[in-house]
């Protein structure tokens, strides 16, 4: 019998000449046992089953293939890690310590899970070298993977295999493959055959309320093998199969699933193969009882020298690769090399200012009547060529979004060379993979759904926000201005909702200048996402005069001012700022000064000096308007204001008649700007 076991429906793939490891590694998935067991037990407080169960598997991989370089942990060739099922966080802890990166010290694991500590409860990007994305809300991280093997393979074609070359694993467990983001998430790697994709299952059985069987049914692997993928069933315990498994994968067509049977906590002789090893410290009568059974003698957060001495020439392993790879990009032509490392830097091309410049004014002396969701499709025909890193896609809503532009070419499993993606009708996956692509390197992803989706996306775009990644959500259809379509598809309190989600920036653009300023600065907020919020139905352009300065960037600005002391200030964003326009219209016919502002992005306005808010905003009383809910309002229109706006649900209807139905009319703002006057 095979160490590998291949389900018929997997294809036959090739494995390479099994040298099988060293007999150590039981020896060296031990010390991973022991620091998790120690660090959980210490911090009395975290998740030991998983890094006990799967140390088999992490000592196989990291000793054997993956490629990396602790002396150089963000070199843009090696092979990424992801810990999907983040809460066995100890596992990557222990890895990273014992592969010798600097900043994992031993101190930091005995500070496992305290404030200030860069071993967080769950990986958190950016704590520590080598944690490539942060995980624990389960299913994100195998999401996220899908995302980085398509930038590998995207970078791949552009700038050919010398320069980039590498392999995603992601670690995967019950939990993550139970979620539904995993099945969006397999189905576009399956269709798009991320081939250098590998997923190792952590096929224990068990999570938190006990066996899994309480809950699925499920034929993982089956369901892998639907979708695409290449299958392994293997016993994750046994060192050889592992590495046959790992082998064949790398060879696969398509992308891989290893599902490597094991025991959750394994070693703990009382407690192993159930859930009670799963989130809680074993106790000091069972890791006693562990260490004997797993004859592991050291005093805890003890290694052993020649264990040690073992892992640490594992992470020196991938030195010569890198050290390869630092020579092919330094004898790449000149142009090719800089292109590579601005790409891989992230840098916006200086050429990006003028093209907004030149669009900004374009759209001042032709002053269309156009949908913001068609002005920002110009803005990305305009912006593509001058920025090469945008990668664009949608959750099949292409033509209605306006994310694809005439120059862009779709992304096929045959052709890597495209730079429009078609996601389906996946937009959590699609939220996910764009953050994969963002932390990859390389590309600047944005997709599209409509607003009222934004929920769909919404766990992904939290933590692209707690990462402090650049990805870009244009969500249209942003109000009952969507019409007809009805209340499922009228965002009302979405735009509150993401108002409230800390590091994200929500712009809402009144018309095609300002749709040109959101685009400029989501582009430059390069530490976490935006999502630009856009109308379904056309607007006319309010911004008649050209100016420099990206007024958006400064989140509110006063559009239009009084001659003379304000008797009150009407605030809108998006749609509702051509209806202050007109109340403002309407009230100077009978002497009463309205200033108008438009507040397009109110994180960006809230960080501006007090004194050019206060300006802004000035001291009459105010009105806000806004075809959505009331919310946080308050802040901006004072215990005064009055709100225009949306108090429930829309309906289904033409879009000017809804607007009448649910009273955000001129005449309504007019009569609320009356009614605060004192
Ligand atoms: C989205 C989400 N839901 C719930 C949780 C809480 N949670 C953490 S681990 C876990 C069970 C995971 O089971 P499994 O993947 O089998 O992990 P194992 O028990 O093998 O460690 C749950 C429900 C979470 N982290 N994320």
């Amino acid at each position: 019998m095979p160490s590998v076991q291949l389900t018929q429906t997997a294809p036959e793939v090739e494995a390479t000449t099994a040298v099988h490891p060293a007999p150590a590694v039981r020896d060296m998935a031990n010390a991973i046992r022991a620091l998790a067991m120690d660090a959980v037990q210490r911090a009395n407080s975290g998740h030991p089953g998983m890094p006990m169960g799967m140390a088999d598997v992490a000592t196989v991989l990291f000793t054997e293939f993956l490629k990396f370089d602790p002396s150089d942990p963000r070199w843009p060739d090696r092979d990424r890690f992801v810990l999907s099922a983040g809460h066995g966080s100890m596992l990557l802890y222990a890895l990273l310590h014992l592969t010798g990166y600097e900043d994992m010290t031993l101190a930091e694991l005995k500070n496992f899970r305290q404030l200030g500590a860069r071993t967080a409860g769950h990986p958190e990007y950016g704590h520590a070298a080598g944690i490539e994305v942060t995980t624990g809300p389960l299913g994100q991280g195998i999401a996220t993977a899908v995302g980085m093997a398509l930038a590998e393979r995207l970078l791949a074609a552009e700038f050919g295999n010398g320069l980039v070359g590498h392999y995603t694993y992601a670690l995967a467990g019950d939990g993550c493959l139970m979620e539904g983001i995993s099945h969006e998430a397999i189905d576009l790697a399956g269709h798009l055959k991320l081939n250098k994709l590998i997923v190792l299952f952590d096929d224990n059985a068990i999570s938190i309320d006990g066996p899994t069987s309480l809950a699925t049914s499920m034929d993982q692997p089956a369901r892998f093998a639907a979708a695409g993928w290449s299958v392994f069933r293997i016993d994750g315990h046994e060192p050889g199969a592992i590495y046959d498994a790992i082998a064949a994968a790398r060879n696969s067509d398509r992308p891989s699933l290893i599902a490597c049977k094991t025991v959750i906590g394994y070693g703990a002789p009382h407690k192993q193969g159930t859930a009670a090893t799963h989130g809680s410290p074993l106790g000091a009568e069972e890791v006693a009882a562990a260490r004997k059974a797993l004859g592991w003698c050291p005093a805890p957060f003890e290694i052993p020298a020649d264990i040690r001495a073992a892992w640490r020439e594992a992470g020196r392993r991938g030195r010569r690769a890198r050290e390869a790879w630092c020579q092919r990009l330094a004898a790449a032509r000149p142009a090719q090399r800089a292109a590579f490392q601005a790409r891989v830097a992230g840098a916006l091309p200086v050429e990006a200012a003028a093209v907004i410049d030149a669009l900004k004014r374009k759209f001042a002396a032709e002053r269309p009547t156009l949908a913001t969701r068609q002005s920002s499709q110009q803005v990305l025909e305009a912006l593509l060529p001058a920025v090469p890193g945008l990668i664009g896609g949608s959750a099949d809503l292409t033509g209605s979004v306006g994310t694809k532009t005439k120059a862009y070419k779709p992304v096929s499993a045959a052709d890597f060379s495209g730079s429009y993606i078609h996601y389906g009708v996946r937009e959590h996956g699609m939220a996910a993979a764009m953050n994969g692509l963002a932390l990859h390197g390389g590309f600047i992803p944005f997709g599209g759904t409509f607003l009222a989706f934004a929920d769909y996306c919404r766990p992904a775009i939290r933590l692209a926000a707690l990462m402090g990644i650049r990805v870009i959500h244009v969500m249209t259809h942003d109000s009952i201005g969507l019409g007809e379509d009805g209340p499922t598809h009228q965002p009302v309190e979405q735009l509150a909702s993401l108002r409230a989600m800390p590091n994200l920036k929500v712009f809402r653009p009144c018309d095609a200048v300002e749709t040109a300023e959101a685009w400029a600065a989501a582009l430059a907020h390069d530490s976490g996402p935006s999502v630009l919020c856009l109308t379904r139905q056309g607007v006319p352009t309010l911004r008649q005069t050209h100016v420099a300065e990206n007024l958006v960037a400064r989140g509110g600005y006063v559009m239009r001012e009084v001659a003379g002391v304000r008797d009150v200030t009407l605030l809108a964003t998006g749609s509702e700022v051509p209806l202050a326009v007109a109340a403002a219209d309407l009230l100077a016919a009978e002497g009463v000064r309205a200033a108008v502002v438009s507040l397009p992005c109110w994180e960006l306005f809230k960080r501006q000096p007090a004194a050019y808010r206060k300006a802004v905003l000035g001291d009459a009383p105010r009105v806000g308007i806004e075809a959505a809910t009331r919310n946080d309002w308050d802040q901006w229109i004072g215990p005064e204001g009055a709100f225009v706006g949306m108090s429930g649900f829309g309906a289904s209807g033409p879009a000017e008649q809804l607007y009448e139905h649910f009273g955000i009319t001129a005449a309504a703002v007019a009569e609320a700007a009356r009614g605060v006057i004192r």
